[in-house]
């Protein structure tokens, strides 16, 4: 079996992605997802321009080998344009071989090691009262584990609330969004969040907040010290994670869970934070680490330090990523949860897919190889609408972590 064709479709059904689908000369195909939020066109191109043309001829079966020579071939190694365009190629070469197969890829990674996956959600609010809100309609339809994020008082904007009832899409339309952000009102203002929701809700669901990268580490230590009580399942992202030791001073001051991953794109940024077991999960996803093959490695190394996987699943990766995610999560021992915001009904159109959700639990489908397809025809009634993501400032105006 030879690679003959390699194409790269962008499409914007709801919010932009980037799929790419390799073809093989017995007419199998598979497909991965290469979005990356804010820059989807530089991954388009290094495929186009540069990837796809050298996997012409190659033999599909042999993953391993072509990400190894996509990888040291690049000569530049690493970062989330390279990972992305890489982990399309894996992703799109697991599901041929799926397909060869006649398999589901969760049976060729080893099997399912549980039932089903446990996924997240996000509840919203402006306030409080809407918060609670929609954690309560998230609570009703089965969910194990949510997510919260809520409006800070006193402050115009803040990360990760839903602008009206409609989803959370954190990228502007042609702009990028100039938001302000105060660590003071924050952490004097979270705490009572995560209380109110104890109160009304109990002990019974996970509760999960993302700090998203806002906090300097001593911030974090407080921040984690003072929600102790409120037994958080995870705080995610609380200070940037360039710096990884920097999550010792973290440790030192709390024993609230620390999730942290989603824009590491290698196992490289994350081994110093895994074996000095500074984090409880792993947040890196297929779309941006590397694809399956890298995912796989991240995840066994995090096993060794007991930190589980908590795959970033937001609905600006494509249903693509969900899809090969839920059979990555089905299979991978040291699993978390993983995240699931749901998608857009024009997305999920263009994408057909096997998955399941059922109370909370979700479950990749029997279908040969990741269970999800492109609908070209319907995809190219969606052009590219460019779009991006917003930065934060500090009231002073100095320019913070988004
Ligand atoms: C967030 C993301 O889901 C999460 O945990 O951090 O929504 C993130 O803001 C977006 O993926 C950025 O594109
Ligand atoms: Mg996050």
């Amino acid at each position: 079996m030879k690679i003959v064709r390699a194409d790269v479709i962008v499409t914007c059904p709801g919010r932009n992605f980037v799929t790419l689908k390799v073809v093989t000369d017995e007419g199998v195909y598979g497909i991965g997802d290469a979005t990356l939020n804010g820059r989807e066109l530089a991954v388009a191109s290094y495929l186009r321009d540069h990837v796809c043309p050298l996997l012409i001829g190659r033999d599909p079966g042999r993953i391993e080998d072509i990400w190894q020579f996509l990888y040291k071939g690049a000569y530049w190694r690493r970062g989330p344009v390279t990972m992305t365009a890489i982990a399309a190629v894996d992703v799109a070469l697991w599901d041929i071989l799926g397909k060869v197969a006649n398999l589901p890829l969760y049976k060729l990674l080893g099997g399912a090691s549980r039932e089903s996956v446990m996924v997240y959600g996000h509840a919203t609010g402006r306030d409080i009262p809407e918060a609670l809100d929609r954690y309560a309609e998230h609570v009703e339809q089965g969910y194990q584990a949510i997510r919260i994020q809520c409006g800070v008082p006193n402050m115009r904007s803040v990360y990760g609330v839903s602008k009206g009832n409609g989803m959370y899409e954190p990228a502007t339309k042609g702009v990028v969004e100039e938001q302000t952000w105060s660590s003071e009102k924050y952490l004097d203002f979270v705490p009572k969040l995560f209380e109110a929701v104890r109160d009304k809700f109990g002990f019974d669901t996970h509760l999960l907040h993302d700090v998203h990268h806002r906090l300097t580490p001593i911030e974090a230590g407080r921040l984690g010290k003072s929600v102790e009580p409120y037994r958080l399942f995870w705080m995610e992202d609380p200070t940037p994670a360039e710096n990884q030791g920097g999550f010792r001073l973290i440790r030192q001051h709390t024993v609230t869970p620390i999730a942290v991953g989603e824009v590491f794109n290698s196992i490289w940024d994350c081994k110093q934070l895994i074996e000095e077991q500074l984090i409880d999960y792993i947040r890196a996803t297929l779309t941006h680490a590397g694809g399956i093959t890298h995912l796989k490695r991240i995840a066994d190394f995090a096993s060794l330090y007991q930190v589980r996987t908590g795959c970033h699943g937001p609905s600006d990766l494509s249903p693509v990523c969900m899809g090969a995610a839920l059979h990555f999560d089905l299979w991978v021992p040291n699993f978390g949860v993983q995240e699931y915001m749901g998608f857009p009904k024009e997305a999920l159109d263009v994408f057909p897919h096997a998955w399941t959700f059922e109370r909370g639990l979700m479950h990749p489908g029997e279908a040969p190889g990741h269970g999800v397809d492109i609908d070209e025809e319907l995809a190219a009634r969606y052009p590219y609408d460019p779009a991006y993501l917003p930065v934060a400032r500090l009231e002073d105006g100095t320019l913070w972590n988004w």
